[in-house]
């Protein structure tokens, strides 16, 4: 079978009547960072699916702006992911009526998502109304993270618990959640060790703050404040998304005869705010309650690479290629600096490498003109996702597997190298 044809069956075999889910087993309700990258991938395979995996997710936004990181499909046992809809109680807060969601949210790569969805096929997208329907959706969700989520008032959003970041056991939030009370291992069933290796996944120490910090959250009727928010921080990959579907939403209001003014204007203001977290070459998080940088080699720190225009961009590319990162020899983009004491090639967001972090900096390299070391990543993808079979990450060294298998972005993003580049 060749990759494009695996590829198909993977997003094929996950797909779920209106979405996809990230992967048979460990993930199976629908994640929402998720759906965006998989609808960049669905886009070439149906137009109007990948349509469908949007609107599904923004079928569940909230009153109040936010889009869930977790839609949960009340086909799938309940408590076959933990923490599930019972942990949540979304619908007991001002969550969907229809729906059971989480009460937390990801990175904002939608808009981003919903303009290459209608790129693909712009008449059944028109015919549709597809981006007349989401768009208001898109401004009010990035209404929820400008207004209720810029806890440090310095213009940029605030991540409130590491789930939220995508990148969960991150180093970056060892320094921060070390204030926060663990709930003992004792107190919840993991369910994600049924299906993966504890080597590869977070450790329960880790789990036991996410469960405090989404359970204060919860207990708070899921109000923003810095009062409720123990763990709060300005996270590089969240507000430099947030620019590019801000860039995305000024194509589509122009799409819809709107202005897109008030788009570019936030790109612009982002643009400015981001340097907040630059330094030596490298973007990093700052801690909202400790008052500082978090200095340390996190990927994230590399993603302002696709704001447009971005004046740091030279400096991101040769900290990428230098020792730190290697991307240029190892065709992949470790989840840490791999000269830190803390990298893990193996475990979770501590060192492997990820396809949708690959393919966002590929994407971000040739948008710059780097387009040798663009080529260069999406050789190291193919081959990965050759030699891992559709694993959820792989260690940057030898692109070994790791995590999850048949794991949908993976195969979404194969798909659209193979068709786009
Ligand atoms: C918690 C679904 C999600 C991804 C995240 C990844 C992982 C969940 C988990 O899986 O997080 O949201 O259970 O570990 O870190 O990026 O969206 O694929």
């Amino acid at each position: 079978m060749s990759l494009r044809d695996e590829a198909v069956k993977v997003l094929l075999g996950n797909w779920r009547g209106h979405n996809t889910i990230p992967a048979p087993g460990l993930y199976p309700h629908q994640w929402s960072w998720d759906s965006a990258f998989i609808a960049i991938g669905l886009r070439h395979l149906s137009p109007l699916r990948a349509q469908q995996e949007l609107e599904s997710l923004f079928g569940a936004q909230w009153g109040d702006g936010r889009v869930p990181h977790i839609v949960f499909d009340p086909a799938a046992p309940r408590d076959g992911y933990f923490p599930g809809p019972d942990f949540w109680r979304s619908e007991q807060v001002n969550g969907p009526v229809h729906a059971d969601t989480s009460g937390i949210v990801q990175p904002p790569v939608h808009a981003l998502a919903a303009w290459e969805v209608f790129t693909a096929d712009p008449e059944t997208a028109r015919r549709r109304g597809f981006l007349e329907r989401i768009y208001p959706k898109l401004v009010s969700w990035h209404g929820y993270l400008r207004w209720s989520r810029d806890l440090g008032g310095r213009g940029l959003v605030s991540i409130v618990h590491p789930w939220e970041s995508g990148m969960d056991n991150s180093p970056s939030w060892d320094v921060p959640l070390q204030r926060v009370e663990p709930v003992p291992a004792g107190e919840f069933r993991r369910r994600d060790l049924e299906h993966a290796d504890a080597s590869e996944r977070p450790t329960d120490l880790d789990y036991g703050r996410y469960v405090r910090l989404a359970a204060t959250y919860r207990d708070h009727g899921y109000a923003d404040g810095l009062d409720v928010h123990e763990f709060a921080v300005e996270d590089p990959l969240t507000n430099s998304l947030l620019a590019v579907s801000e860039d995305a939403l000024a194509r589509i209001a122009r799409e819809l005869g709107e202005s897109p003014q008030p788009h570019e204007e936030e790109v612009a203001r982002l643009r400015d705010a981001l340097p907040l977290l630059h330094t030596d070459g490298l973007f990093h998080s700052f801690d909202v309650h400790g008052g500082s940088l978090i200095r340390g080699g996190s990927v994230a720190g590399l993603v302002p690479l696709v704001v447009p225009g971005l004046p740091q961009a030279q400096e991101l590319v040769d900290t990428a290629t230098g020792p730190r990162f290697r991307v240029d020899e190892l065709g992949l983009v470790p989840s840490y600096d791999l000269t830190d004491p803390l990298f893990d090639p193996s475990r979770y967001w501590r060192g492997p490498a990820w396809f949708n972090i690959t393919w966002l900096l590929q994407r971000g390299l040739t948008d710059r003109g780097a387009t040798d070391l663009a080529r260069t990543l999406r050789g190291g993808m193919l081959e990965a996702a050759t030699r891992s079979g559709f694993r959820e990450y792989v260690d940057p060294r030898t692109a070994e597997g790791r995590g999850a298998h048949h794991f949908s972005w993976t195969a979404a993003v194969v798909l659209d190298l193979l068709t786009t580049t």
